[in-house]
């Protein structure tokens, strides 16, 4: 029985991991944050708590990070863990810094003196192309990232490039683009929206207070992204591969589309901030800008190309904007109902 190692498992995608590898028969340890009210609300929603073994980890403790590795010495070890909501990191932009980025050095270290065979996957992302040099995004479009999260995850990025080369480690980085699901935070926007609309479904009609509508993102399902980090690490050679859908949508696409899950259509009227969004029908007020969703550098258009996947790994996504969505507002109403 392989042994995987995942931290973040309190995450979206350490949970849809944590799901896919036991399906596969492997061992799954599980790396989680002593917090003080119980965290695994995901592993529930999953129905796999009990089939995880939980282990006591935090990525700013070199000496748990040490022990935890020289313990189980893992086939494979997934990096998920992070402070990942890029807004958050412009308030704490030091302490995102040392999980995003200092984290990563001391796992890669400490693989690197004990368990050196270890198959490591390190989960950059499509913030790191932040303000683009290319369209589509690719594994050799060069980095500008524009925020505190995008730069410390270029810095872990190369890092993972940095051991395979020096002392070839199997150390992989996977750039993902955006990818949800229902077990989504609640505070990233597709889940913010999706969250209102069911609302306003089972009767709560409060108006959606976003940032900038104009936006642009690749979206694709949480649930098929994980399936193509364990293909990463079964590849001959450790690389770096993007995993995305080459489809973008804007925000306020985003929004209409999610309304119209529930039978309700958008008109928009004003720009900026006094831009506003009424049902077509009623008039209601559906959304509306509150100035605060704004950050201080935007990442306007994100869109990767995953050619290089489909070719190595024979990855590619299934789950287009429009379905995803209606997974998303399906799986909120019935939580509210
Ligand atoms: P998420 O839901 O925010 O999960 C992050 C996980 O990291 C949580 O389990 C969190 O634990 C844990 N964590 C945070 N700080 C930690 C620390 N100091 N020590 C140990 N664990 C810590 O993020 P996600 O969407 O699943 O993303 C997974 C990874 O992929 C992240 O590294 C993210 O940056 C990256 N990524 C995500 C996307 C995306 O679209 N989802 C795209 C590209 C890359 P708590 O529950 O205790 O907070
Ligand atoms: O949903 P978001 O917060 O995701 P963002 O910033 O793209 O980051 C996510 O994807 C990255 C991959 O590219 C991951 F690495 C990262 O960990 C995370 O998973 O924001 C998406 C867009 C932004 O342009 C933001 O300004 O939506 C815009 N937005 C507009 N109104 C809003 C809101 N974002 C949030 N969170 N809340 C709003 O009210």
């Amino acid at each position: 029985m392989k042994k995987a190692f995942i931290t973040g498992i309190t995450g979206q995608d350490g949970s849809w991991l944590a799901k896919y590898l036991i399906q596969k028969n492997y061992k799954v340890y599980g790396g989680m944050r002593r917090t003080s009210t119980v965290n695994l609300w995901r592993l529930d929603f999953l129905d796999i708590r009990n089939k995880v073994e939980l282990v006591e980890f935090d990525l700013l403790d070199y000496s748990n990070v040490f022990n935890t590795i020289k313990t189980l010495r893992p086939d494979e070890f997934y990096n998920l863990a992070a402070q990942s909501f890029v807004g958050t990191s412009f308030k704490q932009p030091i302490s995102t810094s040392m999980i995003d980025g200092m984290g990563v050095a001391y796992i890669l270290d400490a693989l690197h003196t004990i368990a050196p065979e270890t198959k490591f996957y390190q989960a950059s992302t499509s913030e790191m192309y932040g303000k683009v040099r290319d369209i589509p995004q690719k594994e050799s479009t060069p980095f500008h990232p524009r925020s505190p999260y995008g730069c410390a995850k270029v810095y872990a990025h190369w890092m993972t490039v940095n051991y395979r080369e020096s002392y070839d480690m199997f150390a992989t980085s996977g750039i993902l683009f955006n990818h949800e699901s229902e077990l989504r935070g609640p505070e990233f926007v597709t889940r913010k929206i999706t969250i209102n609309v069911a609302g306003w479904k089972m009767g709560k009609k409060e108006p959606l207070e976003l940032g900038n509508l104009d936006s642009e993102r690749d979206w694709g399902y949480a649930k098929e992204y994980v399936e193509g980090m364990h293909l990463m690490l079964q590849a001959d050679k450790p690389d770096t591969f993007v995993l995305a859908t080459g489809q973008k949508t804007k925000i306020r696409t985003f929004a209409e589309k999610a309304f119209h899950a529930i039978d309700r259509g958008i008109v928009w009227e004003g720009s900026g901030e006094d831009e506003k969004g009424y049902d077509a029908k009623t008039r209601e007020l559906l959304v509306k800008i509150n100035p605060k969703f704004y950050r201080p550098a935007e990442v306007d258009l994100l869109i990767g190309d995953a050619s290089k996947a489909k070719e190595v790994l024979g990855w590619s996504y299934k789950t287009g904007i429009e379905e995803l969505t209606q997974i998303m507002v399906k799986s909120d109403i019935n939580l509210l109902a």
